[in-house]
């Protein structure tokens, strides 16, 4: 676990109770109980084998979690890259398969915003090269964003 600060990072696995002396294999991340911060998952070999740490963070900071929806099919979002602006400053995320040994998170793209209350702007490249920009998006939310639809649809 490294947490920011500044421009820099910092390993805190320990000072945040992070750390155990179990043969950890895969972790995912994910917002389990659907309150806007990143929990995680965790697999062990041996003993426990799976451990659940519940974010329980106190902040004011904002985020967007976006379920890209590359057809009504069902075809999967894989390789689709999503470049968030918020005043002023751009993240990227990609959907990617297999992003930890032998788990997957689901495939979204969550976005720690820090104290920008937004509206962003996000910019999607779809795996078939298609692009598409959707303006003044709200902060605060899960949504999902449809290929070819204007506009979010909340999560
Ligand atoms: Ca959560």
């Amino acid at each position: 676990m490294f947490t920011r600060q500044a421009d820099r990072f910092f390993e805190t696995a320990h000072a945040l109770g992070l750390n155990d002396d179990l043969d950890g294999r895969s972790v995912v991340a994910a917002d389990l109980d659907n309150d806007g911060d990143l929990d995680l998952v965790m697999r062990n070999l041996k003993e426990k084998p799976f451990q659940i740490w519940e974010n329980t963070f106190t902040t004011n900071a904002h985020y967007v979690d976006i379920y890209p929806v590359y057809s009504k099919g069902g075809r999967s979002p894989i390789g689709a890259r999503l470049d968030l602006t918020c005043g002023g400053a751009t993240q990227v995320r990609q959907i990617t398969a297999g992003n930890s040994f032998l788990s997957q998170s689901p495939q979204h793209a969550y976005f720690g915003l820090g104290g920008c209350a937004g509206p962003v702007e996000v910019a999607i490249a779809w795996p078939d090269g298609a692009k598409e920009i959707h303006r003044d998006l709200p902060v605060d939310m899960k949504m999902r964003l449809i290929k070819g639809e204007k506009g979010p649809v909340p999560f």
